[in-house]
């Protein structure tokens, strides 16, 4: 992720006041006012060094509404906003990557959204496993998502491939992958 890149999602995500930006009620910002936030901040870019950014970026994180006068985040915020996402069928098993310092506390609490609007969930091992790699060495946690759809959790798809949902109870886990069973 570069710096410019990073603080696109500072932006974003969570302080848009940073760059005197304001997000609409669904995350969107004028395309032309976060051009001229970045320039502030000494990222200087034109509008089609943008859209080369959006789509070069590895995660899809962010996204041009059609007309191509404002973009947002497509998941991934801190800050209250309402992406208008529709709650989505789950595949049977969703990946989470974390590491062990986190276990015990996921195993009393299951996981939890934090300053997120919600839990990440990942489609793939791989994908879970980079995740986990951001902290540490990984430990993929094993999510029952469509024992947890049928009692009741709604479950969500960024435009990115990210699975969310907003808490994920410890009996939906299967933590038989951490080597922790062994000491419980
Ligand atoms: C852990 C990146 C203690 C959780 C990635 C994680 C992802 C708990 C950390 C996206 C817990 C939260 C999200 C509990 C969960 N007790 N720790 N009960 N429940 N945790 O960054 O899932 O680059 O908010 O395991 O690729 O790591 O931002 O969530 O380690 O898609 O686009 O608390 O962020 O994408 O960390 O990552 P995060 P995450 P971007």
């Amino acid at each position: 992720m570069s710096r410019t890149s990073r603080y696109l999602a500072l932006i974003l995500r969570h302080k848009p006041e940073t760059a005197g930006l304001t997000l609409d009620p669904k995350g969107w910002a004028p395309v032309q006012d976060v051009l001229e936030g970045l320039g502030k901040a000494g990222h200087h870019l034109t509008l089609e060094d943008l859209r080369a950014l959006v789509a070069a970026d590895a995660k899809g994180r962010y996204a041009f509404s059609p007309d191509e006068q404002r973009i947002r985040a497509n998941q991934g915020h801190s800050v209250d906003v309402d992406l208008g996402l529709m709650p989505v069928l789950p595949p049977q098993w969703l990946y989470h990557g974390t590491i062990a310092t986190f276990l015990r506390a996921i195993r009393s609490q299951g996981l939890i959204k934090g300053k997120r609007h919600h839990v990440h969930l990942s489609p793939d091992r791989d994908t879970a496993g980079a995740v986990g790699r951001r902290r540490g060495t990984p430990i993929i946690l094993i999510v029952n998502a469509l024992a947890m759809h049928e009692a009741g959790h709604a479950f969500y798809r960024s435009a990115n491939g990210v699975w969310l949902t907003d808490t994920v109870p410890p009996s939906y886990i299967d933590f038989s992958g951490t080597g922790e069973n062994d000491r419980v």
